[in-house]
């Protein structure tokens, strides 16, 4: 099967003729159909983080197709379905974090397109237990942000905790932020939307945000405060860049939550007079679990929601993640396959 490759930290992906892999038990061989390129996938090959990915590796965490093999274990997926492949390959399904509804955080597990092989590939495999269902109405190029960009948003902003009616900044509008915008909008939140440039920052307009930032002509946290005074109920940063973490703290009032999505391989510094006195909760959220990702797409198949895509193919990924780079893709780049 056809599949991109990444061999060495920081090298191209070469498009490679790779063994398909194998079913076992309780596992489905899916045919992809689109991918999404995350910018994780990115820190991925570049090797960005303390813990580091397999390698060689075929990255990609959006994959979406349908079941073409099924394990011998497996009873709840026939052939034809159709399901994506998130971040979350596999938990372990027996600790305390998998029992209590926290299976992000469970210590043993897999990530596609990290620890496992992913879906820049013309087939995947997934572990039938952690793949999940599209509904009906997404087409394969609609759904595929919706496994990671999608559900970390929708899970983000529940973490933010706040009520319909309230504000909430989203500090970055890529390829998460401008599913934030939707999500947080389809939620009742009214939004205010920050990162460069006329292009996102009119999609964000388009898509809801109340005000729209551009972080490269003024402070967002001042144009925040002046805008809902004594600053947002909530912010969601999904920005790669440590200094828009620093941004994110500031535009949050006293009793707010400041939520961590984006992933710079830096540290924050947090004045802890401030965070004291001010009661401000910074908590970091890591993708969703199953549940969120169901609900997530079911906003999207009820048309509240619509992942804005530009569609390539896998031979186009080194000029994408270059792109991705500068700054220079609105919405998400989907890698159609098997079309
Ligand atoms: O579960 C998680 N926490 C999770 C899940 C998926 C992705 C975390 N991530 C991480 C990725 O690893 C990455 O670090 O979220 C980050 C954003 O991923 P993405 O949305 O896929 O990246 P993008 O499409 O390149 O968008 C990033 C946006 O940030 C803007 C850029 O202009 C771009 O639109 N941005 C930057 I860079 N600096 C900014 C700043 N100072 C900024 N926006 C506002 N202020
Ligand atoms: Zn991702």
């Amino acid at each position: 099967m056809k599949a991109a490759v990444v061999s060495e930290f920081k090298g191209a992906l070469e498009i490679k003729d790779i063994p398909r892999p194998t079913v076992k038990a309780k596992d489905i061989l899916v045919k992809i159909h689109a991918c999404g390129v995350c910018h994780t996938d990115l820190h991925a090959c570049h090797g960005d983080w303390p813990v580091k990915p397999k390698m060689p590796l075929v990255p990609g965490h959006e994959g979406v197709g349908e079941v073409v093999e099924v394990g011998s274990e497996v009873h709840h997926l026939k052939l034809g379905d159709r399901v994506g492949i998130p971040w979350l390959y596999s938990a372990c399904g027996h600790c305390d974090y998998c029992l209590d509804g926290k299976e992000t955080l469970c210590l043993d597990q897999h990530n596609a397109g990290y620890s496992v092989d992913g879906s820049y590939a013309e087939y995947c495999l997934a572990h039938a237990d952690y793949a999940i269902k599209i509904p009906e109405g997404l087409t394969y190029v609609d759904a595929a942000p919706l496994f990671c960009a999608g559900v970390t948003t929708y899970k983000a902003l529940k973490v933010t905790d706040v009520k319909p009616g309230q504000w909430v900044a989203i500090i970055g509008a890529g390829g998460l932020g401008h599913l934030a915008i939707q999500y947080a909008v389809a939620m009742g939140m009214n939004v205010i939307a920050v990162d460069t440039g006329a292009e996102k920052l009119e999609l964000a307009k388009t898509l809801g945000a109340r005000h729209c930032i551009d972080f490269k002509k003024q402070s967002p946290s001042e144009a925040i405060i002046e805008l809902t005074p004594g600053g947002v109920h909530g912010v969601v940063c999904t920005a790669v860049s440590q200094p828009a973490f620093k941004e994110a703290y500031r535009s949050v009032r006293r009793g707010g939550a400041c939520v961590l999505v984006g992933l710079p391989p830096d540290e924050m510094p947090i004045p802890i007079f401030d965070t004291v006195l001010n009661g401000v909760k910074v908590i970091g959220s890591i993708v969703g679990t199953r549940k969120d990702l169901q609900e997530c797409l079911q906003f999207a198949a009820d048309g509240k929601v619509k992942a804005i895509t530009e569609v390539k193919h896998l031979e186009d990924i080194n000029e994408v993640f270059a792109d991705m780079e500068k700054g220079e893709i609105t919405g998400r780049i989907v890698m159609a396959m098997n079309d």
